[in-house]
């Protein structure tokens, strides 16, 4: 028996190009390598004319859209507009509603991503090679370690294909994820209180699982600045803190490494940091959430609802002491 916990939806590549929006359309057809069909009906889809190679870059205008409106369990997407306006990214601001907009002129080009450590073929790789992976469409439902929660349609790859491709050495037993640490575009960077860049770390069975992602896009669009651009993890039974944006490096270690909130405050965020209703934060109850968009609370869920498809990580450990 078995039953999908998410949605699981293959994206073609060719509408997934962030590369679009961050490189004028000369650098984008040549990082492309080519002056394709593919690149020029994108570019069309810009909203630019085709053959216009000095214009600005096409403003994203394409409608935010998913192949579904509910996640596995009924619930409606949250919108659009509340997943690109109610955002924590301490980066920026600590103020959820004006992330958007300090982001806004966030620029990610000639992004690459480390991958190195504990494993046989370190590699850096560049945003192109990142899409080669193939894209598909996860519905999953994030929940803040603060009491509220979304549904969000992304579009990403499995964490796992990428981790196969560097072959990790066996004794690899956990992975280090590192954000962008760059105080001139990230305002929030100034300030001392965290130990930047922001870091996370997932045990390598998890970071295995194939409902770990690299997120690239949400809405069938590029990641927007505000939600981690231009690639982030989501780890959907965990608070949305493990979850980091703008990656730019990933390390296998062999001992497990430190994140920044389990720095900051070990009591309150363990390094695990699993869903659970039952373990509730120091200063207030996990019991129930607020969904965005909805009124009223609701019951949280044992590994955010996808215990079927995580508990068995967990077996035998006292979720109360490996909170
Ligand atoms: N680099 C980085 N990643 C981060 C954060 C952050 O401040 N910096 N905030 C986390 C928190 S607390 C949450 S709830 C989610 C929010 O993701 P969203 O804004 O895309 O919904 O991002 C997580 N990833
Ligand atoms: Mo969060």
């Amino acid at each position: 028996m078995s039953r999908a916990r998410f949605e699981s939806v293959p994206v073609p590549s060719s509408e997934i190009t962030p590369e679009e929006v961050y490189l004028n359309r000369r650098e984008f057809l040549k990082a492309m390598g080519i002056v394709s069909a593919a690149g020029l009906a994108l570019a069309a889809c810009g909203g630019r004319p085709v053959g216009s190679p000095e214009s600005s870059p096409p403003a994203d205008g394409t409608p935010p859209r998913a192949s579904l409106g509910t996640d596995e369990l009924g619930d409606p997407l949250t919108s659009y507009e509340a997943v690109t306006h109610y955002n924590n990214f301490y980066e920026f601001t600590t103020d959820k509603e004006r992330v958007a907009q300090l982001a806004g002129n966030f620029n990610p080009s000639a992004w690459t991503v480390e991958v190195g450590g504990l494993v046989n073929r370190p590699r850096t790789y560049t945003l192109e090679d990142l899409l080669k992976f193939e894209q598909e469409e996860r519905i999953y439902r994030l929940r803040c370690v603060e009491a509220w929660s979304m549904v969000i349609p992304w579009t990403g790859f499995e964490l796992a294909a990428l981790l196969k491709q560097v072959e990790p050495l066996s004794s690899a037993r956990y992975v280090r994820f590192v954000a962008l640490l760059d105080p001139q575009q990230m305002p929030g960077q100034s300030s001392s209180l965290y130990p930047w860049p922001y870091t996370e770390g997932l045990r390598l069975d998890e970071a295995m699982h194939s409902l770990t992602i690299l997120a690239t896009g949400l809405y069938g669009k590029p990641l927007p600045p505000q939600n981690g651009t231009p690639i982030r993890l989501v780890v959907p039974w965990k608070y949305g803190f493990k979850s980091i944006k703008s990656i730019v490096k990933i390390e296998l270690t062999e001992t497990q490494p430190a994140t920044l909130w389990n720095t900051i405050a070990p009591n309150e965020y363990g390094f695990y940091s699993n869903v659970n209703p039952e373990v509730n934060h120091p200063r207030w109850s996990q019991a129930t959430e607020r969904r965005i968009g909805e009124s009223g609370r609701r019951e949280t869920l044992l590994f955010n609802g996808y215990a079927a498809d995580v508990a068995a990580l967990y077996a035998g450990m006292d979720l109360r002491l490996n909170y």
